[in-house]
């Protein structure tokens, strides 16, 4: 007979559970200072989006005060947050874009 180490039978190794990470929204918040073009610029450069869809985000955040730019596991979040926020600060503009767990 062969004791149990503890950290789980054979059965339960061999197949694990795979686990998402926990995702976050970047979203950005209206204000009424940061031009519109400088807020598309900010969306094609750092998430990529096509032109149409930078304008269409834009426009939800300028009409509902808020917009979601792109869904990211927490670490790829908290780095666009912050290039996006001293990106916007370099060009003396108050754009606010925060994260929020989905
Ligand atoms: N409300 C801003 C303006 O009228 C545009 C804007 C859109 C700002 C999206 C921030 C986010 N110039």
């Amino acid at each position: 007979v062969r004791k149990d180490s503890g950290q789980g039978i054979a059965l339960e190794e061999a197949k694990p559970k795979l686990q998402h990470p926990p995702m976050y929204k970047v979203v950005m918040l209206n204000d009424d200072y940061t031009p519109m073009d400088f807020v598309v610029q900010v969306l094609q450069r750092f998430f990529h989006h096509p032109r149409e869809k930078a304008v269409q985000i834009m426009l939800q955040i300028h009409t509902q005060g808020r917009g979601v730019a792109g869904v990211f596991p927490a670490e790829i979040a908290e780095t666009k947050t912050a290039q996006v926020n001293s990106y916007a600060r370099q060009h003396q503009h108050p754009l606010l874009t925060v994260m929020e767990k989905t």
